[in-house]
């Protein structure tokens, strides 16, 4: 049976603001307080969806969550009405309310990690919603992410979607960000890549600066439990250094599809030592593995960081070819320009490129990589997916339409206590939901 690679967006929720709450990630610092505009971040957004679509591949649209988050707000004491609760938390701790309020479920990289059917032990696609433990705006996520897999992925036959792991220091754990896939046919077994910024227990290098969100004892929990074979599993740690930089997240410093890793030469700890890993346990899969790997000299890690190259789709064509989506940043900046357009111009696997504006985003450390989450799926599998969330021309023209019906076009961190943003924040939810079939997903509904 053949297998395809879906991409799962995330849709970006009425809340989306900086509040400048993921310390290690640059843009989301840098962008404190500046004024969101949530109306182009979700159009901006289901414009990527549906080029891509429109070009052939699978795409799929997931739904963003309650916010803010009023069960949140009163576990953390806050007390009242919900209007009452919003005020209180404005007054006596605005960072709550914003921790509460934060749209971060459209990096939907960071919702789970997937290992597709070819890969695990009983033949099922299992899925692990990231615990995200990390950041307490992130760490409320994993709840609802698996509540709208399981609605999305229901068929226990073909799906496993497991709970998050503990959520402590120890298994820290960020989803797909931080895993990549490869192999020479996506119906067969690949060798699933898992990169974790530090070790609870195998004390080695970490970083000083900035936070490592993910663990190695989390990305072996996760291969575990999903069934994965020892000889088709690989884990590398990131370069502390890096980390330092403000590569928070593995898809800030590296891509890979199927055969080709896009990495820059300062990604890994040991990194020849890690290529040689990966193509030893492809070629007994009867796979390569191209490496093209960037040159500091060539761009910088700070290029990196900014442009976000890395954090570019590596998707391939139904006709075979490679193509990269990148945002738009990477063609301002001079360095990273000119060795896009050597990499396009050089007759290697990666034939094209795609640009795209995701401004509102990327302002907060979210490029076209972060927004999708990847999931392999066979025939039979894609039919037993919720049919209503592939995005096709109705989807597109009426997501299009409920955005512009709900959304407002300027968002501040005052404006995060005005009760009627939680009004219309419900409003938008209950018909998306009716939109996309997915029943009563949230706990305003039930
Ligand atoms: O977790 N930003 C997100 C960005 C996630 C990007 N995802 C991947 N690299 N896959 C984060 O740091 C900023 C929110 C704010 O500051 O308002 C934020 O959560």
């Amino acid at each position: 049976m053949q297998a395809r690679e879906a991409n799962f967006d995330g849709l970006v929720g009425p809340t989306h603001n900086y509040a400048g709450l993921s310390f290690g990630n640059v843009a989301s610092q840098t962008n404190e307080k500046s004024i969101a505009n949530p109306l182009a971040a979700a159009k901006q957004g289901l414009r990527k969806m549906k080029q891509l679509a429109d070009l052939g591949f699978l795409q799929a649209v997931l739904p963003p969550q309650e916010r803010p988050s009023l069960r949140l707000l009163r576990e953390l004491g806050f007390t009242g009405s919900d209007a009452r609760v919003m005020e209180r938390a404005a007054k006596e701790a605005p960072e709550l309310l914003a921790a509460a309020s934060s749209a971060s479920a459209m990096w939907t990289a960071n919702a789970a990690t997937v290992s597709p059917s070819a890969d695990t032990a009983d033949a099922r696609v299992h899925f692990t919603p990231a615990n995200l433990t990390s950041k307490l705006h992130r760490a409320i996520e994993h709840e609802a992410t698996r509540r709208t897999l399981s609605a999305i992925f229901a068929d226990e036959r073909r799906f496993v979607v497991h709970e998050a792991l503990p959520g402590t220091p120890a298994l820290g754990d960020e989803g797909a960000a931080n895993h990549t896939r490869f192999c020479n046919d996506y119906a067969r077994r690949g060798v699933e890549f898992f990169v974790y910024g530090r070790s609870e227990y195998r004390r080695g290098q970490e970083p000083v600066r900035y936070p490592a969100r993910q663990t190695f004892e989390a990305s072996r929990a996760v291969a575990q439990r999903h069934g994965l074979a020892d000889e088709a599993t690989v884990y590398a740690q990131q370069n502390p250094e890096v980390i330092d930089a403000g590569v928070f997240h593995n898809d800030v410093i590296a891509v890979g599809n199927r055969e080709t890793l896009f990495c820059h030469e300062r990604a890994f700890v040991d990194q020849s030592a890690v290529y040689d890993r990966l193509k030893a346990q492809l070629s007994v899969l009867g796979a390569g593995l191209n490496v093209i790997e960037v040159p500091d000299a060539r761009v910088s890690v700070g290029d990196a960081v900014s442009s976000y190259l890395f954090n570019s789709q590596l998707l391939t064509k139904p006709d075979g070819h490679d193509v990269l989506v990148v945002p738009r940043e990477c063609r301002e900046n001079p360095s990273v320009a000119a060795y896009l357009d050597d990499l396009v111009s050089a007759g290697g696997p990666i034939e094209e490129m795609l640009v795209f504006d995701l401004r509102e985003s990327m302002k907060n450390g979210g490029g076209p990589a972060c927004l999708r989450l990847r999931v392999v799926l066979n025939e039979a599998e894609q039919a037993a997916v919720a049919r209503g969330v592939w995005i096709d021309d109705a989807l597109f023209k009426r997501l299009d339409a409920w955005i512009g019906k709900h959304y407002r076009d300027r968002l501040t961190p005052a404006d995060l206590a005005d009760p009627a943003l939680l009004a219309q924040s419900h409003a938008a939810l209950d018909e998306l939901t009716q939109i996309l079939g997915l029943g009563s997903l949230y706990d305003f509904q039930r």
